[in-house]
């Protein structure tokens, strides 16, 4: 067996683990974990401590020393950047994403050409329009390093951009895998701003006398790489801050249905596509408990006694997109769309988590239609395959069975591909759960039509 660090960045806590990978599937242990979770600056704006991230990261690979490992890769959330200046040094604070700064940007290229060459589900929040926030001359002389490629520099001193995550900016074109020229020239984005791309698996530089490998950095990647499918029918479920439903193909699909039901190609392993939907994932929940300052467990027993279908949301409201009362913001799309909003925490838990299995079930269900696939199986992976009321309602939803974990799939899809570099065997974990769907889903369709879910 031989060891790789895998440092993997979420939105809300970090860890660092160590993978063993050699025979049977990966094994992982935890060497550090640490909160981080976006900071609110004097002056306003949502901004990532860098600092502290790096420093968290680096303890963990120190503790990996003993175990001399093979290599170190990192993988973080998407589309958020530092840029560093002509003297190589980060030059002011990595922004977060959920910053309410690029609501209404729009990069003066119309839809069509955009979907067209980037592939993009349109987010507020694609790194185009955080850059296109930027005061023009620091654009004019800097590099855009996304977080997982600023650690490798802090780490290495080397740049570079890793290519799943790059798929995630809006300057990518889906179809080449390489920086569009044509986005580039149309949006007024200098060129110079991106530095080379670079494909998981390559070397990047030594921390100390470590190799640093790309992996697939973007954290969604990874974890797609992490499923343990058995079976090209499967659809998937990364859940974690967002849940990520869609499918794993051969090629991007660019049609105006996709891009009209807002489809994105992200690139994924070994030249696939992630063709997926973000929908606002357990991130309606942690925000909901951090304003009821709750825990969870009680409130998930709760939930499954509460009555069913009482009230449903569609999770895919921008408005639930910046921190805040989220609570508030169910009872107002409850009262719009005509139902009686959740009247305590265990109603409101259960309200989010059939109103997640709606959204994945129908995400799936259009992901397949538009991509002309049929599916047998869901692979649901992230921190959301503990959550045993999360995996039967979307069994439920779906019509189909729920295959659970990977719980740290995007750790594992890390050390995967570390592992195949070194030509070291690697396979991920079996599911641990499997979730049969229970049959009638009357109730979900209608539900589902309370919020105009496309569901069938
Ligand atoms: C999940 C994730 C997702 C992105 C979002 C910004 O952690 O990377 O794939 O859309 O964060």
């Amino acid at each position: 067996m031989r060891s790789f660090v895998a440092v993997d960045l979420g939105a809300s806590s970090g860890r660092v683990m160590l993978g063993h990978a050699g025979s049977g599937p990966i094994e992982l242990e935890e060497l550090h974990r640490f909160a981080i979770g976006p900071q609110s600056r004097p002056g306003g704006g949502l901004r990532w401590d860098i600092a502290k991230i790096h420093a968290e990261a680096v303890h963990g690979i120190r503790a990996a020393a003993p175990a001399d490992p093979v290599s170190i890769g990192l993988d973080s959330w998407a589309v958020d950047y530092g840029l560093v200046d002509a003297d190589g040094k980060l030059d002011g604070d990595v922004r977060c994403y959920r910053d309410p700064r690029t609501q209404g940007v729009r990069s003066g290229i119309d839809d069509r050409t955009l979907y067209g060459i980037n592939g993009l589900q349109h987010l507020p929040f694609n790194t185009i329009y955080q850059l296109l926030t930027e005061p023009p001359e620091r654009l004019a002389d800097h590099t855009m390093l996304l977080v997982p490629d600023l650690l490798g520099y802090l780490l290495t001193g080397v740049m570079g951009a890793e290519v799943t995550n790059a798929s995630t900016t809006g300057l990518l074109s889906a179809s080449t895998r390489s920086w569009s020229t044509e986005l580039l020239a149309r949006s007024g984005i200098p060129a110079s701003l991106l530095p080379p791309l670079r494909q998981p698996g390559e070397h990047i530089g030594l921390y100390e006398s470590t190799p640093v490998v790309a992996v697939a950095s973007h954290d969604t990647a990874s974890a797609v790489a992490a499923i343990p499918a058995t079976t090209s029918k499967f659809g998937y479920i990364s859940c974690g801050t967002w849940s990520l439903a869609g499918l794993r193909l051969d090629a991007p699909v660019l049609t105006e249905q996709a891009r009209l039901a807002n489809f994105t190609n992200e690139s994924g392993v070994d030249g696939t596509t992630r063709f997926l939907r973000n929908t606002m994932g357990l991130w309606l929940l942690s925000e909901s408990l951090r304003v009821w300052n709750a825990e969870l467990a009680p409130l998930l027993s709760a939930a499954a006694a509460q009555p069913a279908f009482a009230a449903v949301i569609d999770p895919n409201d921008d408005a639930f997109l910046a921190p805040g009362d989220i609570p508030a913001r169910i009872a107002g799309q409850c009262r719009r769309t005509g139902q009686p909003p959740p009247a305590t925490p265990a109603a409101f838990v259960r309200t989010i988590l059939e109103s997640l299995a709606l959204a994945h079930a129908a995400t799936l269900q259009t992901a397949a239609a538009l991509a002309g696939r049929d599916l047998d199986v869901v692979h649901l992976v992230g921190g959301g395959a503990r959550n045993e009321l999360l995996c039967q309602f979307t069994a439920d939803a779906c019509g189909l069975p729920v295959l659970a974990g990977p719980v740290e799939a995007s750790a594992t899809g890390n050390v995967l591909v570390q592992a195949r570099a070194a030509g070291v065997h690697a396979e991920p974990p079996p599911p641990f759960s499997r979730y049969e769907p229970s049959g009638d889903r009357t109730r979900w369709l209608a539900a589902a039509r309370r919020i105009a879910l496309p569901l069938s």
